[in-house]
């Protein structure tokens, strides 16, 4: 397979003025006519005319209305052109039923949609698949089916057909269509200038009371995106498409969303309170896409975190309005570190704006989304929130229509701020997490602080530069007094030292504030200070992240010398969780403990070797010596607490949830499950109803409840989902492949689709003790399924590789038993571009 790289890239020999497509839908033969009007572009020197296509029947073409005979490739076709504007008409013949991939045009269930982003027109028609290819779009579907959709505006239906226009021009990554037997929530906007948008919910009949808050979380979005960016909706109408099988979570289509199912549906039945949240982010996510990435978009994939960095960036802003901020902000670092940290430290680290590739959907990463969005935050904070507004708009107006790149988006920073983002820059381009050390000094009431930076070597990558790491500091003096509010520092060297002078006092640091740079803080400080930070911050996000300094010491101490938990901690905890001036969602948080895998990285920075049992034997040691000093307190706290009135899917009543299921788990230690067996009976919610069913699971209980639930919820596949993955997550070290191994011999497990079978390997991969046990079952089970998944679904079955990424952290005979399963894997005769540079990387 070709790598491509980002030097290569050069204009398009054609453009496009304009596409018609004609969809006659059949499940193994559905025919594709385009007409498509080419032009030359100026900008390029080459006329080579070649399109894209794969898995493509060509039936006929035309130029001009006369009959062409084109060179067929497996990636496309060539063909000799005029040199000047001309009209390509070409028909084919694909198979949406026989597509398992999921990308293209597919059918499931009975019903048609597509998934285009990255490469799957090609699989459509033949067309310069290439995002700085933009058009506008006519579509004509004829089916029996009754609701027929596509991009931008109806312009005509009837009995068995109906056109869409979508006037603005847009990369053949963004066209949608959906055809099936669907039920809608209508609804309306009416934009600040005064457009009517018809809005729609499209779902399967049964889902429809599952669709309104899904609709309410649009319309916040339509109105957020006004207020905060300025940004309006552009078309008469805004489309969300449910669908079952569906490999990510949603997919911004032109006036089209196609969401997964589990990114749209949700009741107080069915949904957990942390489903909600994730629903009203993702619906935000896409509707912002509107402008970040569809009106402007990517010239190229390398380019791909200029849309999705911005996104995810502009979404976390709104849920932070719409919800917490501090708990937003919490969330996110945890989930930065979970997923971000770990890629940047292995074989599959990457920069923000990777350089090659051989199958763009392996790039689709933590690293440029979540990591592309900290950049984004990095340079807010930097540039100060008004120069960013300014440099925002000027975006907007100057690249409104266009494809860009990173240049494009730095260069209107520089010019509304007149700064040099030069050094910023290699925040794109360098791979890997920075290290800060910081030291301090204390003389003469002046207090030193200095900070250096170092940027580990990647796969491709050494000898690296120093970053521009803005650094947010706030000082306290011993009585726990904020002296110096937050201070911006920009770390610009290699080594540099910044002073506070005028103190009375040596102060006690909060450093890094806010987690304002997506950095490793390395500070030499004792169970004292990070006690002292826990009870006095000013800042939230570091009052939490002493307590969890706190947690993870204390646990690394037990693990390693299988010391009695650190006093200091246990106190510390009880002081917050019995806090009531704190808000509940910050007290679970900081009742929650670092994840298997955030140790095993801990152990291996500090050039250890991670037992997987151990590691696992300690958080429990400690759940019970949080169970045991709270031992007073878990029961009136979790009795004054729990919700009982009318299920709200509000941040204020998840966050009570959130702590008293956190509570329950502990709660369940030691009454032998009476109180979560209460809950389970009486939960009117999945929130607390799973809840107590982990909570008796966790603590090797809930066999009868596990069964109720499923006859309970057999109909519901987003809530059996759920059912198969706490099993495989909470089984015992031991019996977490053979648990996931039975899951798949159910007739309810299909690896088809990628939900059903994420609940149980996305689950075991998570299940770190189990996953890397010493029988290497866990590994075995894994390569065993990926193999089989392969053909059906080859994105998917690339994404879960992740789950051996970390493998060169284990022991020698861990690793030779990983080594020996992605052997057995790269040696499949057949196997997928996607999975082969993936398990090729990893194992470089
Ligand atoms: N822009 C989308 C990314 C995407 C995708 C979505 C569904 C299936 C396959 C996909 N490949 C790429 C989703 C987003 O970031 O909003
Ligand atoms: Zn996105």
């Amino acid at each position: 397979t070709p790598t491509i790289y980002l030097r290569d890239y050069t204009p398009p020999a054609w453009l496009v003025e304009e596409v018609q497509l004609t969809f006659r839908l059949a499940p193994e033969t559905t025919r594709v006519l385009s007409r498509i009007r080419f032009t030359p572009n100026p900008e390029a020197t080459d006329r080579t005319f070649v399109l894209d296509g794969e898995g493509l029947t060509l039936i006929s073409a035309r130029i001009d209305g006369t009959e062409v005979d084109p060179t067929l490739t497996e990636a496309g076709l060539t063909c000799d052109v005029p040199d000047t504007a001309f009209v390509w008409e070409a028909e084919v013949e694909i198979a949406p039923a026989s597509n398992t991939a999921l990308e293209g045009l597919y059918m499931s269930n009975g019903m048609y949609s597509t998934q285009c982003e990255a490469q799957g027109f090609r699989k459509i028609t033949y067309y310069p698949d290439r995002p700085d290819v933009m058009a506008p779009f006519s579509v004509r579907i004829e089916s029996d089916l009754p609701v027929l959709l596509s991009n931008g505006n109806r312009v005509a239906s009837g009995e068995g057909f109906a056109e869409w226009h979508d006037p603005w021009p847009k990369p053949a990554y963004l066209f949608a269509l959906v055809a099936g037997e669907l039920v809608n929530l209508p609804g309306s906007f009416t934009t600040r200038s005064g457009r009517e948008v018809e809005l729609n919910v499209w779902v399967r009949p049964g889902d429809e009371d599952k669709c309104d808050f899904a609709m309410e979380a649009l319309k916040k979005s339509m109105t957020w995106d006004e207020k905060v960016y300025g940004r309006e909706y552009d078309l008469d109408i805004f489309n969300i498409v449910a669908v079952d099988d569906f490999n990510m979570g949603a997919m911004e289509n032109k006036g089209l969303n196609i969401f997964n199912s589990s990114a749209v549906l949700a009741n107080a039945r069915t949904a957990t309170d942390a489903n909600f949240e994730r629903i009203e982010a993702i619906i935000a996510h896409e509707y912002f896409h509107n402008w970040t990435g569809n009106r402007i978009t990517c010239r190229d994939w390398f380019q791909l975190c200029l849309k999705e960095g911005l996104t995810v960036f502009r979404d976390a802003q709104f849920t932070a309005d719409m919800r917490s901020e501090p708990v937003k902000r919490i969330s996110d670092v945890l989930d930065l570190r979970g997923r971000q940290f770990r890629e940047d430290g292995g074989p599959l680290a990457h920069p923000v704006r990777p350089e090659s590739f051989k199958e763009i959907n392996n790039f689709y990463t933590a690293t440029v989304y979540e990591k592309g969005a900290e950049v984004i935050g990095m340079l807010k904070r930097l540039v100060g929130d008004e120069a960013y507004a300014k440099a925002l708009d000027l975006y907007f107006d100057r690249h409104d229509g266009q494809a860009c790149t990173i240049e494009d988006w730095l260069r209107v920073f520089e010019d509304t701020t007149g700064r040099d983002l030069t050094q910023f820059k290699r925040w794109y381009s360098q791979a890997g997490t920075p290290r800060v050390v910081m030291t301090d000094d204390w003389a003469d009431g002046t207090y030193t602080v200095t900070l250096k930076q170092s940027l580990p070597d990647t796969p491709g990558q050494t000898g690296k530069q120093p970053q521009v790491i803005p650094f947010a500091i706030g000082l306290l003096d011993p009585s726990g007094q904020e002296v110096v509010p937050t201070t911006l520092l920009e770390l610009t060297e290699t080594e540099q030292s910044f002073t506070f002078a005028g103190l009375a006092d040596r102060p006690i640091p909060s450093p890094l504030r806010g987690f304002s740079a997506p950095v490793v803080l390395d500070r030499q400080t004792d169970a004292e200070e990070r006690a002292f930070l826990l009870a006095h911050d000013t800042d939230p996000f570091n009052k939490w992240e002493a307590g969890r300094q706190l947690a993870k010491t204390a646990l690394i101490d037990m693990i390693d010398g299988g010391q009695a938990p650190d006093d200091r901690y246990l106190d510390a905890v009880r002081r917050v969780v019995t806090d009531e001036s704190l808000d509940p969602a910050f007290r679970s948080l900081c009742l929650g403990l670092p994840s298997e895998d955030d140790l095993a990285q801990s152990f291996a920075d500090s050039g250890r070797t991670p037992d997987p049992q151990a590691i696992w034997d300690g958080r429990e040691a400690m759940r019970g010596a949080l169970a045991e000093v709270l031992s007073g307190d878990l029961g009136p706290l979790y009795r004054a607490h729990l919700v009982t009135e009318p299920y709200a899917p509000s941040a204020e009543q998840a966050g009570k949830r959130s702590l008293t299921n956190i509570l329950l788990s502990l709660l369940t230690r030691r009454d032998g499950g009476a109180a979560a067996q209460g809950q389970f009976a009486d939960a009117d919610n999945l929130t607390q109803q799973i809840g107590a069913l982990s909570a008796l699971l966790t603590n090797g209980l809930g066999s009868l409840e596990l069964a109720s639930f499923a006859e309970q919820w057999s109909h519901e596949r987003l809530v059996m989902d759920k059912w198969f993955m706490i099993q495989v997550a909470h089984a015992r070290p031991a019996d977490a492949a053979r648990v996931a191994d039975a899951l798949t011999q159910r007739p309810d497990f299909a690896m088809t689709n990628p939900n059903r079978f994420r609940s149980v390997f996305g689950a075991l991969a998570m299940n770190q003790a189990g996953f890397h046990h010493a029988s290497g079952d866990g590994y075995r089970l894994m390569a065993d399924w990926l193999i089989r998944l392969d053909p059906v679904n080859p994105q998917t079955t690339a994404r879960m590789c992740s789950a051996f990424q970390t493998w060169r952290r284990y022991d020698a005979d861990r690793q030779g038993m990983i080594r020996e399963q992605l052997e057995r894997i790269a040696a499949l005769p057949g196997l997928s571009r996607d999975t082969a540079e993936m398990v090729g990387r990893i194992l470089e």
